[in-house]
């Protein structure tokens, strides 16, 4: 509630998330015997032949319709009418939106939609079919092409809502029949897509989002998603959550056939399907990840054919074979029928609710438009191709059933669509007349202000496995390396909802070992080795941030952030801002930065200029063995993204560290020595260099340095820069990145924006060479910047 009064200048405009809630315990209820969450492998060499077998993947194995359904009491006739109200209302919005951009949507003739044109038309059947099987607390995830899914999560949802829950919904409604309840929370569900579509200030993410990144979060959905594949990983990361937090909910992960192509998401399978979530090293925890890929197999990516052009396989359930023994229970679906998706979903949500997922469904339908209205689909397939499908369209299909079994006749099916078509142009009429975000609010959304300030009593305080790890402290003082251990330590015994994990984090305790113990303390649940993924190790960590949990997550080395820079800079960066301020990302990516161990050009690459341009996300660079452990706890607890960066230069570096609670708080540099005659700014280990620099100038010349330690370097402490620089009228600033495209330049710009007055010389810079980090010793200690650079740069401008 603090988040979204925040959000909305002191007042709650609409509901608060409810996709957090707990619903029921898996029904698989976990082990609690945790023995000792070590394990020594113990794998013999066996050669003795035999032959893999991938096992048989089912095709279309719904046999029923819905007079057996009936029959059979799997669905009531209410339940047959909202299905089909629900594919109705998908259609009826997107005719709308083909219509508006010739000027022919009737109700709103003039109004100049612009925005994407993605419409799923011929797909209802699986966006209706699979958000039916799904409970209100359950999860989503969809696409660039997601007004199906977000419309049909949001339909069922409204349907399953207690009576309190809709007036909430729809205050406007005066009534307190359900009939009237419903239909108004319906219409205002409408009314706030269209507004979203539209990026009115009534949308659900206050029209930041859009037609491709639209959620609810109030409802579970988790938003869709532009960028083809981005969403997979935060869907995995959300059932990880789900999974950890034994909420019983499931995410249905809707991404087309096109994006399983793409690396992210096979990693995400991968990451998903890992045997430690169901063997021996799950002794607290066994089960599955509880996470539904669906597969929207419209058999075309934009315009190429998936199956027939591009993949090696004619199905991608297929694929599924490659990331489990069991197959991830895929299956094909018959996606043109409402029911054999419905049925297939229900199926794989009881899976999932047992511990067995996570399942592939490769759901076989198709869309009618191209890949938007500009693409008139002549040049990659036929007339007769189009006809064959909409001869199986779902509506239409699922409305003769309706017919043949008299759960509506002729006047009910027309009545039905009446109103939905009714209901539509109401809603696109206000939304039209709605009002406009105000351009001031431009940046409103980019950072939330808040912070984890108190634990919810359910997650205070832990259990723990084991025994703290032992941190030797000498004389008062930690290595860097250890302040960031026992920061780690301190903020996973205050909150559960803090877990870590990365490659080899876990028994081996990082490449580095910084997290050495760890393991013993709290467990496989809370401390894991993930697959080589980079890209799904951030995305999944963005998901389960989204999704209620604190997770930290390492990078081995910085170098490997590239790999990942979708999943930092693209989804966790920008969802806060995206979703309307609905969600919040409390992830922090810890990320190890190489240079000078001659480790070459992919092992020591300080990165983080790269990221400081991203908006959206927290860049942040200790220095010392205090603030290593400051501002980890700070990282933490805030709310915002967070990439920390680490020196492996620095990790063995001693200082003073307490042994208690101390927050150093991001955004706010340090005056690590005074002077009054030039300015030396830097982060990371070249503050230690000005230090060496600023020794030199005192020594050699007498010059009184003052020097800066950045910590931050956003969000930026500029008044720290500029009253120094004010004072002395000189500066260097300097980092570890390469001189080109570095943040220095970021820095020295502002000052001569913001304190050009004042100064009495260019300021200068210092970064490493504008090349690539050799392994030889000589060419390395070239190629870096040292305290003489510094010092040479202080002496040019003197
Ligand atoms: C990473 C990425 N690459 C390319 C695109 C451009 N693009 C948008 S949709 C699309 C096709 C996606 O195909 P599929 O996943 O099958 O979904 P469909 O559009 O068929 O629903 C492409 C290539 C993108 N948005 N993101």
């Amino acid at each position: 509630m603090t988040r979204l009064r925040q959000a909305f200048g002191g007042q709650a405009k609409y509901e608060v998330p409810l996709s957090m809630e707990t619903k029921t315990k898996m029904s698989t209820e976990p082990k609690r015997t945790i023995k000792s969450p070590v394990y020594l492998s113990d794998s013999r060499p066996k050669f003795k032949p035999f032959e893999i077998d991938c096992g048989k993947i089912p095709a279309y194995r719904y046999k029923d319709n819905l007079r057996a359904e009936l029959a059979a009491k799997t669905i009531t006739p209410e339940e047959a009418r909202a299905i089909l109200e629900d594919m109705l209302v998908i259609r009826e919005l997107e005719e709308m939106i083909v219509k508006l951009r010739s000027g022919a949507y009737e109700p709103i003739r003039d109004f100049n939609y612009r925005g994407p044109t993605h419409v799923s038309v011929g797909q209802e059947g699986t966006a209706a079919g699979a958000c039916c099987a799904l409970e209100l607390v359950d999860n989503i995830t969809s696409t660039h092409r997601g007004h199906g899914e977000s419309l049909a999560k949001g339909t069922v949802a409204v349907r399953q809502m207690s009576d309190e829950r809709l007036r909430q919904r729809a205050p406007h409604c005066k009534s307190n029949q359900r009939a009237d309840l419903v239909e108004a929370a319906l219409e205002e569900h409408v009314y706030r897509t269209i507004c979203e579509l539209f990026g009115k200030d009534d949308g659900y993410c206050r029209g930041r989002g859009g037609s491709m990144h639209i959620a609810d979060f109030t409802i579970g959905h988790l938003g869709a998603n532009a960028i083809v594949g981005g969403g997979v990983p935060i869907a995995t990361g959300a059932a990880l959550a789900n999974r950890y937090l034994e909420r019983g909910n499931i995410v249905c992960c809707f991404a087309g056939d096109g994006a399983y192509a793409n690396g992210v998401v096979l990693e995400s399978l991968n990451f998903a399907a890992q045997a430690q979530f169901t063997n021996h090293l799950a002794d607290g925890l066994k089960g599955g990840l509880p996470i539904v890929f669906l597969v929207c197999n419209n058999h075309y990516g934009m315009t190429h054919r998936s199956d027939d052009e591009v993949m090696g396989v004619d199905r991608i359930a297929r694929r599924a074979a490659g990331f489990a023994n069991n197959n991830l229970h895929s299956e094909v679906v018959n996606g043109m029928n409402v029911l054999a998706v419905r049925d297939a979903v229900r199926r794989a949500g009881q899976l999932c609710r047992q511990g067995k997922g996570p399942v592939f469904l490769d759901v076989d339908c198709y869309r009618y438009w191209g890949h938007s209205l500009s693409d008139p689909r002549n040049e990659y397939r036929t007339k007769e191709e189009e006809a064959a499908w909409k001869a199986i369209d779902p509506i239409e299909s699922f409305k003769r059933e309706l017919l043949d079994t008299g759960v509506l006749d002729a006047a009910g099916l027309a009545a039905i669509a009446q109103r939905v078509t009714e209901r539509n142009a109401r809603a696109a009429r206000r939304a039209a007349a709605a009002a406009d975000p105000a351009p001031e609010d431009v940046l409103t959304f980019m950072y939330t202000d808040t912070k984890s300030e108190t634990v919810p009593a359910e997650f205070a305080k832990p259990a723990l496995v084991g025994p703290l790890p032992e941190i030797k402290r000498a004389n008062g003082e930690l290595t860097y390396k250890d302040a960031l251990k026992e920061a780690l330590v301190q903020e996973m015994v205050r909150d559960k909802r803090v877990i870590f994990y990365g490659e080899d984090v876990a028994d081996y305790g990082g490449a580095f070992k910084v997290t050495k113990g760890l393991l013993e303390t709290f467990g496989r649940e809370r401390v894991f080795n993930t697959p080589i993924s980079e890209a799904c190790i951030c995305g999944t960590g963005c998901g389960a941030a989204m999704n209620g949990l604190r997770p930290v997550v390492e990078l081995m080395y910085f170098d490997f952030a590239l790999m990942s820079s979708d999943q930092i800079s693209n989804q966790a960066a920008k969802w806060h801002y995206m979703s309307g301020a609905q969600t919040e990302v409390p992830l922090v990516i810890r990320a190890s930065a190489g240079a000078g161990k001659g480790y070459g050009g992919q092992h020591s690459q300080t990165l983080e200029s790269m990221f400081c341009h991203i908006p959206g996300l927290y860049v942040v660079y200790p220095a010392t063995p205090y603030d290593a452990k400051g501002m980890l706890k700070s990282a933490i607890r805030d709310n915002n993204p967070v990439l920390f960066v680490e020196s492996q230069a620095l990790y063995g570096l001693k200082g003073p560290v307490p042994e208690g609670d101390y927050l150093v708080p991001l955004g706010v540099a340090e005056v690590k020595r005074q002077g009054s005659d030039i300015t030396l700014v830097a982060w990371g280990p070249l503050v230690h260099d000005c230090l060496k620099a600023a020794d030199k100038l005192q020594a050699e010349r007498g010059v009184a340095a003052e020097v800066i330690d950045l910590r931050s370097l956003v969000p930026l402490d500029l008044d720290t820069i500029l009253r120094s620089v004010q004072k002395t009228g000189r500066c260097v600033v300097a980092s570890q990145a390469v001189h080109i495209g570095s943040y220095t330049g970021e820095i020295a710009s502002t000052i001569q924006d913001e304190a050009f007055d004042y100064l009495d010389a260019p300021v200068k810079r210092v970064g490493a060479r504008n090349g690539i980090a050799p392994q030889s010793h000589i060419l390395e200690a070239a190629f870096l910047p040292n305290a003489n650079d510094i010092l040479a740069a202080a002496n040019a401008i003197l």
